[in-house]
């Protein structure tokens, strides 16, 4: 088991009724631990067993229902956090090597 939470943006909710009927729905499927629904910032968070389903599916799942559901934070899955450790890494290499160049003549 292998818990994943992730926060699903939900557009189309309009009323308490809404938020009843995704959370009844969603709360079926195998592998869901928990959603909370939140009508009035049109979001959803959803923990799941990620080894038995997806938070995709999840999403997938809303969206069977009518409304539209993206999820906001996606899985970590190594793509979303490139370009940061890309320029940490950069910054590093063009550290050490004048400092290196540096320390001998002297
Ligand atoms: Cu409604």
């Amino acid at each position: 088991m292998e818990v994943c939470i992730a926060i699903l943006d939900v557009e189309g909710m309009t009323c308490d009724s809404c938020v009843k009927n995704i959370e009844s729905n969603v709360g079926k499927l195998p592998g869901l631990i928990s959603i909370q629904v939140t009508l009035s910032s049109k979001e959803a968070l959803v923990k799941v067993d990620k080894t038995v389903i997806s938070v995709d599916a999840v999403a997938e799942k809303i969206n069977d229902m009518g409304f539209i559901a993206t999820v906001r934070n996606p899985p970590k899955d190594g793509i979303a956090t490139g370009p940061s450790s890309e320029s940490t890494a950069e910054g590093k290499e063009a550290d050490s090597s004048p400092a290196t160049k540096g320390a001998s003549p002297r």
